[in-house]
């Protein structure tokens, strides 16, 4: 076998359809580019219809064709008749990406139940939802992939972060059961867990400070990451293809860490 056979086989996603949730901007966007450029047929959700058609205009200015809906990942109904609109239009869901996400940072003595659910309702709830409404077809067709988006706070605390923290650390339990509990049915499911990425998302962690000096928590981040510098959302294109093909069939209940190193790294010594 040539080597480039051997990596078309093992990397192309040609005739597989994938659904990343949350991809109208940041980390989902870049990580549906790259499944559509190893082949995949690309179907996205958010819930803003003004990020819809931008994202759509987005794509289409890559030359991807992709297929964009408005559905909220933490209502149901919205999502079993997202996933069914999907396979008649794209087929079944072979590739999931549980994407879609948010954060509150809010001290917890200060933070309300009502703001620590909804970070949990969809970050650790909607993961739930949305593969549970892919997993019969995943089972009838011989197998899938789910890729749930954790995080550094899959494993570390910080200031102001508990419910993310607490959502992201499920996410990352919720990946190993889903790959213990339907492993048999040739369904991987694994995490990627972006170290700091630079996105709307983070986009306050950045900001210049009045004197045009850097945020202290951009040099805290630059200082705790070996390689120097935030990710950026294409840093996540490579593991996002291995983890949707044929490559990572017998990688299962992984978390894959794209963090420029914060993981294996105490810190500058002062
Ligand atoms: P982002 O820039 O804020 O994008 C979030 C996306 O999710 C948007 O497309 C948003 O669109 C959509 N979304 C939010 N809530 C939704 C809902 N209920 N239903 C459907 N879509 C929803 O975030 P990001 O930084 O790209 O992060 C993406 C994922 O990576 C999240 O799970 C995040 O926690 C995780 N992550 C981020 C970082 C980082 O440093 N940026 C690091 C680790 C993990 P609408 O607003 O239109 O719904
Ligand atoms: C935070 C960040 C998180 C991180 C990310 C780390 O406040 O800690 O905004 O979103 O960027 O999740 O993996």
């Amino acid at each position: 076998m040539g080597s480039k056979i051997m990596i078309e086989e093992l990397f192309s996603l040609k005739g597989k359809t994938a659904l990343v949730t949350g991809a109208a901007y940041g980390i989902g966007f870049a990580i549906a580019e790259a499944l559509a450029g190893a082949g995949a047929k690309i179907a996205f959700n958010c819930r803003n219809r003004e990020h819809l058609d931008a994202a759509l205009r987005a794509y289409a200015e890559k030359g991807i064709e992709a297929k964009g809906y408005l559905a909220d990942v933490t209502d149901e109904g919205q999502i079993a008749a997202l996933v069914a609109q999907i396979e008649k239009e794209l087929g079944g869901v072979d590739i999931l990406v549980n994407n879609a996400g948010i954060i509150k940072r809010i001290p917890m003595t200060e933070m309300s139940a009502g703001e620590f659910r909804e970070v949990v309702d969809i970050d650790l709830v909607a993961p739930f939802l949305v593969s549970k409404a892919v997993l019969p077809g995943m089972m009838a067709r011989g197998g899938g992939k789910i890729i749930n988006i954790c995080s550094m706070m899959s494993e570390l605390g910080r200031e102001t972060v508990s419910a993310y923290a607490s959502a992201k650390g499920g996410l990352k339990m919720l990946t190993r059961n889903i790959a213990s509990e339907y492993g048999k049915y040739n369904i991987q499911c694994n995490g990627i867990g972006p170290g700091y990425i630079a996105t709307p998302q983070t986009a306050p962690l950045r900001e210049r400070q009045a004197d045009g000096s850097r945020h202290p928590f951009d040099s805290f981040i630059v200082a705790k990451t070996p390689a120097e510098r935030w990710g950026t959302p294409e840093d996540l294109m490579g593991a996002a293809i291995f983890l949707a093909s044929k490559a990572s069939d017998f990688v299962n209940g992984h978390i894959l860490y794209v963090d420029g190193g914060i993981l294996a790294y105490i810190g500058k010594q002062p």
